[in-house]
């Protein structure tokens, strides 16, 4: 609530609660990270937070974690980042858990701006004679769950770039196999990207020419579930033999002529858009299917058709590009330049070396 004058401790609680809400990083999707903190006489006595998809709710826990050590939590005040759930869902209401553990007084950073929960919580415990303020560090919280949010709103995905670049701003050499160019820390940094991603997709020349795994296999998956791939494919040019096919985790073919019998993956036959690319799949209707598949964020990694056709729409959020100094010699331009991001609504907010190589990150905000 603007104009509500916040206590040092209950900053301190809310901050609590954010800081323990990621330990569900990379695990709670397509649910927010939530934390929750139980106080009383100036002290925390409980803490909780949503660990994994399916799993208890961050006020849940927290009351759980206070009966574990028998503390008392009847007349506690609960600082929780996101507004209490009061439906049924894969967890009872958090609503009812709060009202049955005594809670006298419930703070609230953001709103819960799923359709499906709108406004319930906060009404049910007022109802129920629970005090309840709310917008305190909304700014922080809104910024740790801005995927989950941004869907809730649009019902569409963020969309993150990501592209390597030598030298000259070339993606690839003319001559020679497709080789690695960039340094074993910038590889990392995109299997963390990906493992933050619920979906992976490039266009049908990426998967011809290189035939990429698109797997998280560098750092740890704490969730287990690897991101969906998606491949554009117009006239369904996916070789069957391809590691996207042909091994064990999900691959999508969004294609828009002939049929994908004979795949052993999902292929969705979407409406054409008058284009000459290979890729030539609406991408507003694409981001509206992810997003009804609960898909929250995208990670765009080529190639340069498929970076231009997104950034000329300008439907990028973010771009993670990956600058290294080695010269490929004559090369496929990238088509990506300071120019093209700005010109796409991005600009550049942090430049950092990722071991002999820079990284720019490019917002939207
Ligand atoms: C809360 N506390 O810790 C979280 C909430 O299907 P479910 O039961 O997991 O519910 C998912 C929805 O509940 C999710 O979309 C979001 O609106 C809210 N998440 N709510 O009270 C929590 N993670
Ligand atoms: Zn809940």
């Amino acid at each position: 609530m603007s104009g509500t004058q916040w206590s040092d401790f209950e900053r301190t609680c809310m901050e609590q609660a954010l800081k323990i809400a990621k330990q569900g990083e990379g695990q709670v999707s397509p649910n927010p990270l939530v934390g929750c903190v139980l106080a009383r006489d100036g002290k925390i006595i409980a803490e909780g937070w949503h660990d994994h998809l399916g799993d208890l709710h961050a006020e849940q826990a927290a009351i759980a974690d206070a009966e574990a050590r028998g503390v008392v939590t009847q007349g506690a005040t609960a600082f929780v980042t996101l507004e209490p759930c009061n439906h049924h869902g894969r967890t009872p209401p958090c609503t009812e858990a709060l009202l049955w553990a005594g809670i006298k007084r419930v703070v609230i950073a953001a709103e819960d701006v799923n359709p499906t929960v709108r406004g319930g919580g906060i009404d049910y415990l007022k109802k129920a004679g629970i005090q309840v303020s709310q917008g305190l560090m909304e700014a922080e919280a809104r910024e740790q769950m801005h995927s989950f949010m941004h869907w809730c709103e649009s019902r569409q995905p963020i969309v993150l770039l990501k592209a390597a670049l030598d030298c000259n701003g070339n993606v690839d050499s003319k001559s020679g196999p497709p080789a690695r160019f960039t340094s074993a820390e910038s590889l990392d940094e995109v299997h963390r990207l990906r493992k933050d991603c619920d979906a992976v997709l490039v266009g049908v020349n990426t998967v011809v020419r290189d035939n990429p795994e698109l797997t998280v296999r560098r750092v740890e998956l704490r969730s287990g579930k690897q991101p969906l791939r998606i491949v554009l494919d117009r006239t369904l040019r996916t070789p069957k033999s391809s590691t996207l096919v042909s091994d064990e985790h999900d691959t999508l073919i969004l294609h828009c002529e002939g049929s994908g019998d004979g795949f052993e993956c999902e292929t969705i036959l979407m409406p054409p858009l008058f284009s000459e690319s290979e890729e030539g799949v609406d991408l507003v209707q694409l981001l509206d299917l992810l997003g009804d598949r609960e898909i929250q964020n995208l990670l765009v990694e080529g190639g340069p058709d498929v970076w231009a056709r997104f950034l000329t729409d300008e439907l990028v959020d973010e771009a993670h590009i990956f600058h290294s100094k080695a010269d490929l010699g004559e090369g496929l331009s990238s088509g990506i330049s300071h120019t093209v991001l700005e010109t796409a609504g991005l600009h550049l907010v942090e430049e950092r070396d990722c071991g002999v190589d820079t990284l720019q990150i490019w917002n939207r905000n």
